[in-house]
């Protein structure tokens, strides 16, 4: 019996796939195919798949072309594949011409035609574009307009913005460029909302009444009652809105949450947080458009996620302690957080005008998580434990920081009309529920510089 192998996504499958099993079945008597893993293929660039692994699974199934199905998980996984199940052949589509030379070693290796004319990629493009516009004077929003490139599915036809007045050019060409957010909300489907923290009530409350879904930085707004309120006008009007924190996107933080949680550090007894920057803006005037953030808006939701993500939005207590600029009133350029639950503290360190390690420390009864400086974008954390020797180094490759898989599950929200965003809406409403508590001086120490 001649076994064959073959691997793929088969997202949306149409009939450059089933052609593809066709020929590979045709090659022996027995076709085992690989059907890629979530994770696998976020791991390897693949962000815009569709549909689950089951529904791809029992797509191939319906085929009746396998006689044997397994999940592709992990990079190298083909060659354990082809020991494991005795493979006479490896097979995969001429787009892969090459690539896969290095099996020959363990069985024959045949590429076979690509079926022109016909990719997932096309399909989720055609299934319906989402047209999105963009609002924000920040270089958040040009690393939007830029991740969206990479997003199947959407394409930024406006922008909206007094900072940007010419065609970024790695943008390459989007038709419209306007200061005026009402042109822009006629001319999309869809709003990124990176403008500042001041304006994310008024803009959300806008675009969803005119019935646009919005994807908006966190915090969605600086109180939690207008927070509770846009998602229930989002709700009543069939909309998606977005909280949006990029790190919350990130596989590295998404799986971390997963061990932690999974009990592989024990009772979690304390989660540090901390996150600075010096406000470029503040040292360079030329941004005439930029209003700087202090630092509990421009980074108090980042600091809140692994808190609220790891032990939950029912704290017992919560304490700042802020440094105040005398010359820009509003505008702390540093704040403590600490909070206590029940079994566990919180502590957080943000700042805009001061520099420290941005490391996470999620401390537990067995064992400590820790994530390197800057842990809101990483691609790495450590799990450790007294005995060093158990201790476990995880690594996941991330491109754009998270924004593209966020617009990516943004897009996959709009189109299946349910949200599958990572966070969860009592988080949102707690985060601006913590500024609103901050911003009202409530259990707040102001420090004072001698
Ligand atoms: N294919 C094809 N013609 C198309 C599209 C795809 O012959 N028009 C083939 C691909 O070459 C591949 C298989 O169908 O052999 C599945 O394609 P995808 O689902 O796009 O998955 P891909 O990432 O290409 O899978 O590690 C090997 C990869 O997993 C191959």
């Amino acid at each position: 019996m001649v076994k064959v192998i073959t691997y793929g996504t088969f997202d949306l499958l149409h009939y450059g796939h089933i052609r593809l099993l066709q020929r590979a079945k045709a090659l022996g008597d027995y076709l085992i195919v690989g059907v890629t893993s979530d994770a696998f293929d976020k791991a390897r660039g693949k962000i815009n798949v569709q549909q689950s692994l089951m529904e791809r699974i029992d797509a191939v199934r319906a085929t009746g072309l396998a006689d044997q199905i397994v999940v592709e998980e992990y990079e190298g996984q083909k060659i354990d594949d082809i020991k494991r199940y005795g493979a006479d052949i490896f097979t995969v589509g001429s787009d892969w011409k090459g690539h896969f030379d290095y099996l020959r070693q363990y069985c024959r290796v045949i590429y076979l035609d690509r079926t022109d004319g016909v990719s997932s990629s096309e399909i989720r493009s055609e299934q319906r574009l989402l047209r999105v516009g963009l609002v924000g004077d920040t270089s958040l929003a040009a690393k939007y307009a830029r991740e969206c490139q990479y997003v199947n599915g959407c394409q930024i036809e406006a922008i909206c913005s007094g900072a940007i007045d010419r065609q970024p050019e790695e943008l390459g060409r989007i038709p419209l460029i306007t200061d005026d957010f009402d042109v822009v909300l006629n001319h999309v489907d869809a709003l990124i909302l990176a403008s500042h923290p001041e304006r994310h009530y008024t803009e959300i409350r806008k675009a969803l009444s005119a019935g646009k879904h919005v994807l908006c930085e966190s915090p969605v707004a600086l109180r939690k009652d207008q927070c509770e309120e846009l998602f229930e006008l989002a709700e009543g009007q069939n909309l998606i809105l977005f909280d949006s924190i990029k790190t919350a996107y990130t596989t590295a933080f998404e799986r971390l949450l997963l061990l932690a949680g999974s009990g592989r550090i024990g009772q979690i007894a304390s989660v540090n947080v901390t996150c600075t920057s010096l406000s470029e803006s503040m040292l360079s005037k030329d941004r005439l458009y930029y209003q700087p953030t202090g630092s509990m808006q421009a980074w108090g939701p980042t600091s809140l996620l692994p808190v609220f993500q790891l032990l939950g939005t029912h704290y017992q207590s919560v304490h700042f302690a802020s440094l105040f600029l005398e010359q820009s009133p509003g505008f702390d350029a540093f704040t403590q957080m600490s909070f206590v639950y029940p079994g566990a503290v919180a502590n957080i360190l943000i700042g805009k005008r001061i520099k420290a390690e941005g490391e996470l420390i999620i401390s537990g009864s067995e064992g400590y998580i820790y994530v390197p400086a800057p842990w809101w974008k990483t691609d790495y954390f450590e799990i450790r434990y007294e005995n060093a020797s158990n201790n476990r180094r995880y690594f996941y490759q991330l491109e754009g920081e998270g924004i593209r898989n966020e617009i990516a599950s943004f897009v996959r929200s709009v189109n299946t009309h349910t949200y599958m965003g990572s966070i969860r809406k009592e988080i949102s409403v707690c985060i601006s529920d913590i500024l609103e508590k901050h911003r009202a001086g409530e259990n707040v120490t102001l420090l004072k510089r001698a």
